[in-house]
């Protein structure tokens, strides 16, 4: 018999998303009447607005012309890639340093093949599964599972608490690390600011490390101090990837586009480009996104593509702001919301799948509990702004009634 992967065994639960999805289904089939709302899981909710979408319409009609069909382009389009340069990068990258994907998510599962077992790993603590479970798997999470405090032994978690203001110390990243940072931040809502992120860079070329920063909510900032790409600190060209998604700006969760940043002036330490092996690697294990969402991924980066995700993006902060208020008016401590779709609200003693049950079951409403985040993210919730109006009006008025 074939054995499983031990690695597989070693994922500590059953992934996050999937289990909330379960128990809201448990919890719809013993009470048929309750109206759940969902402020759960970050999928987003609202249609793809008419520029965007006709973008994918022309992406389809192209494949049924002769003159304008297309096949595997495991690159991604030309065109695309330019766009994408220009719009989302001051630093002139060239089209050989963009790779469209079909989503941050995969193209983090690839980065952790390309990485391999043997690097240190460290993470914002909490943080998106992704970066640890997708490590764990890759066997780069150590061999001890007797960890303490609930995480694996091989990785290196930064706590952000409110104590650090949701930023962490750097000092203790181990040499030669992968970092996966996240800003805004899933799930805080936290946004570094440019001191902030230029000690990040300071700490990732001290250690010879390599920072994955995860850029997904980018588009939600509107702080217009905040950098939103990890290139607006100078050399991080030399010690970090980014990855970037039209997921939650244009609503493509379900269409799947992104891309990856993978700068020609990054390194191994035996000094070989780490753009050249990922080119090697994603041309080998994957087959390029789909043509027909690039079309729609180019109508989102001209003008009115643009007007289109501020558009988006500005409906689901306006979610958040009134989340918010909710949570202020029943004097929950919570941060973030202001340039992330996410509200991380803190419930001082309790467990967080405990305040996650209780907020089913009175309320009716879905949240995630943050210690799914990892151990820093015990005795938080997690608000999602991704969902309709009238789900978050009603949410908020349940919540507040007396
Ligand atoms: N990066 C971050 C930080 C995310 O929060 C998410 C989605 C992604 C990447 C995925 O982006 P794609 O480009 O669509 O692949 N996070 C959501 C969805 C849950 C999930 O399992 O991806 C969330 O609720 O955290």
């Amino acid at each position: 018999m074939v054995k499983r992967n031990r690695n597989i065994g070693r994922l500590k639960a059953a992934y996050l998303f999937p289990e909330i999805a379960r128990l809201r289904r448990e919890f719809a089939a013993q009470h048929p009447d309750a109206k759940i709302i969902s402020m759960g899981v970050g999928n987003t909710t609202e249609p793809i607005l008419p520029h965007i979408a006709a973008g994918l319409t022309e992406g389809a009609r192209r494949l049924e012309r002769a003159e304008t069909y297309s096949g595997y382009a495991d690159e991604g389009l030309a065109e695309l890639r330019e766009q994408i340069s220009g719009v989302y990068y001051k630093v002139a990258f060239g089209i050989d340093e963009i790779f469209i994907s079909d989503g941050s998510k995969c193209d983090i599962g690839r980065l952790q093949t390309l990485f391999g077992p043997e690097v240190n790993i460290a993470v914002q603590d909490p943080s998106y599964p992704v970066y640890v479970d997708g490590s764990v798997v890759i066997g780069a999470a150590g061999k001890d599972d007797t960890a303490s405090g609930g995480g694996y032994s091989g990785i290196r978690y930064l706590p952000c608490t409110p104590e650090n203001n949701y930023f962490p110390d750097l000092s203790n990243i181990e040499n030669d690390s992968i970092i996966y940072f996240c800003s805004p931040n899933n799930p805080t809502g936290a946004a570094a600011d440019k001191r902030q992120l230029s000690s990040l860079v300071a700490a990732a070329l001290r250690t010879g490390s390599i920072i994955v920063y995860d850029a997904a909510y980018s588009d939600y900032i509107r702080d217009g101090a905040l950098p939103k790409t990890i290139y607006e600190i100078p050399d991080a060209d030399k010690c970090a990837i980014e990855v970037n998604s039209f997921s939650k700006s244009a609503g493509f969760t379900g269409v799947r586009l992104g891309w990856s940043v993978v700068p020609k002036g990054l390194r191994f330490a035996g000094g070989e480009s780490v753009n050249a092996d990922w080119s090697r690697l994603t041309s080998t294990i994957f087959n390029g996104a789909s043509n027909i969402a690039q079309y729609g991924g180019l109508a989102a980066l001209d003008g009115e593509g643009q007007r289109e995700i501020r558009q988006m993006t500005d409906f689901y902060l306006e979610n958040a702001s009134l989340i918010r208020g909710a949570l202020n008016t029943l004097k929950i401590d919570c941060v973030g919301g202001d340039n992330s779709p996410y509200i991380w609200a803190r419930f001082p003693g309790r467990a967080s799948w405990e305040v996650f049950a209780e907020l089913l079951e009175k309320y009716h409403i879905v949240t995630t509990p943050g210690s799914g985040f990892g151990p820093a993210g015990e005795s938080f919730i997690r608000f999602s702004a991704f969902s309709h109006r009238a789900g978050i009006e009603e949410a908020c008025r349940r919540l507040t009634a007396r």
